[in-house]
């Protein structure tokens, strides 16, 4: 009779079904992200047609730095219940800029930090995803990348962002930053581009945090970096550790978990530090404040950005405090250009990835919230004026991908 092998014990198939039926096998909460009722224009009852119990979601109208009251997080809790879904993940309770540069109100804003954080407690929810990095979250010189297969996807092209930099946003000394091959080949691809490529490129790097479809203005853009002039890395990095010395030990007492999300892409933009990019800033900061409430979103499209990241090694090094998953794959050249690929696609192996993830849920015996980070814009969502990345029906592809890989590695391991 042919034998499988479970958790170290042999058992033939039959054994192995009932046995897997029987015991606690743990897998991804499944989500997908919401912007809100009045920004999104997916339905939620999609989120659960596409087979999520969840959603990660945020209460974007509330200025960065106020309180979240226990009113407004009940409201859209309440929202999110009458189409059956539960709120599993806040993403993001976002870090005010006077926070990261110890400057004006940063003081207050800690206080009301840890305010919405006992808030969010008392509402019973359980995951808070934050980023720390400086003025923008996320890059992308394209936001419509035409596929071969003629769907659209996140792009990010190397020299694309130098000529807007040197170019077209004019950031004072912005040649320091780059070398003289650099320059050239950027003046080039500037000299060629037309008129209607620069305006893209111009839109897609000013377009605005996630959450708001307002582009910021070059001159918005130029007078936050000069507030940055003076802080390097080692200095964000003590405003960062200073942050989670505030605010994880209140996270901790009241069961709430902080979830840091890596800098995308992985590598200072505009001279500006990005400081959770590769494996030691991730160790560094879990050091800072040992405490199971600091922890990490594990995104393997932003850390997969980085040939030097291990995904699956991080993940067993990491395990115990990763506290969230956005799970997608990005290819990159050898320019160092990148798209986002197709979620099983890419340079993340992403089988390995699930593996490790799954392998960690089993130790800890924890079901994470995942959701399939950003999605092709494809089929009828290609007429539809959606935020980039997040279209209901790449998503859908995107979690039905991984929900089998899932199955497929919990069948055969478990
Ligand atoms: C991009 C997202 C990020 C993320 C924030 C978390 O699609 O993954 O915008 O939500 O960095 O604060």
């Amino acid at each position: 009779m042919k034998m499988r092998i479970c958790n170290g014990e042999a058992l033939s198939n039959k054994a192995l079904l009932n046995k897997q039926q029987t015991m606690s096998v743990y897998k991804f909460e499944q989500t997908m992200r919401w912007y809100g009722p009045d920004n999104d224009i997916v339905d939620l009852w999609h989120f659960r047609q596409a087979g999520c119990t969840g959603v990660v979601t945020a209460l974007h109208h509330i200025p960065v730095g106020e309180v979240w009251t226990v009113a407004e997080i009940e409201k859209r809790k309440a929202l999110v219940a009458s189409a059956g879904l539960s709120w599993t993940v806040i993403e993001s309770l976002p870090v005010s800029e006077d926070i990261k540069r110890q400057t004006g109100d940063y003081l207050q804003h800690i206080e009301n930090y840890k305010t919405s954080i006992r808030n969010i407690a008392a509402c019973g929810l359980k995951v808070i995803t934050y980023n720390f990095m400086p003025i923008l979250d996320w890059m992308r010189t394209d936001v419509s990348y035409e596929l071969p297969d003629k769907s659209r996807a996140l792009y990010f092209n190397k020299q694309a962002f130098m000529a807007f930099d040197l170019f077209m946003l004019k950031r004072p000394h912005a040649e320091q930053d780059y070398s003289t091959d650099e320059i050239a080949g950027a003046k080039a691809f500037f000299e060629n581009a037309s008129q209607e490529e620069k305006d893209k490129l111009y839109h897609n790097c000013l377009l605005g945090l996630p959450g708001s479809k307002i582009p910021f203005t070059p001159e918005q853009i130029l007078s936050a970096l000069d507030n940055y002039a003076h802080i390097d890395a080692a200095k964000l990095k003590q405003h960062l550790f200073y942050f989670l010395q505030e605010v994880a030990p209140v996270a901790e007492a009241c069961g709430v978990t902080l979830a840091i999300h890596p800098d995308d892409p992985p590598y200072p933009l505009l001279g500006l530090p990005r400081i959770v990019s590769t494996a030691n800033d991730l160790e560094e900061l879990l050091q800072a404040v040992p405490v199971k409430a600091n922890g990490l979103c594990f995104c393997t499209g932003s850390l997969g950005v980085r040939q030097d990241n291990a995904l699956a090694d991080m993940i067993h090094r990491f395990g115990d405090r990763i506290h969230f998953v956005h799970l997608r794959a990005t290819k990159r050249d050898h320019e160092g250009n990148f798209f986002e690929a197709d979620h099983l696609d890419g340079d993340v192996d992403m089988y390995a990835v699930v593996k490790a993830l799954s392998e960690v849920m089993q130790r800890r015996q924890v079901h994470l919230p995942m959701r399939p980070d950003h999605g092709h814009q494809m089929l009828d969502d290609l007429n539809k004026d959606t935020y980039p990345g997040y279209t209901a029906i790449g998503r859908l592809r995107g979690l039905a991908e991984l929900r089998g890989l899932e199955l497929g590695i919990l069948r055969s391991n478990y």
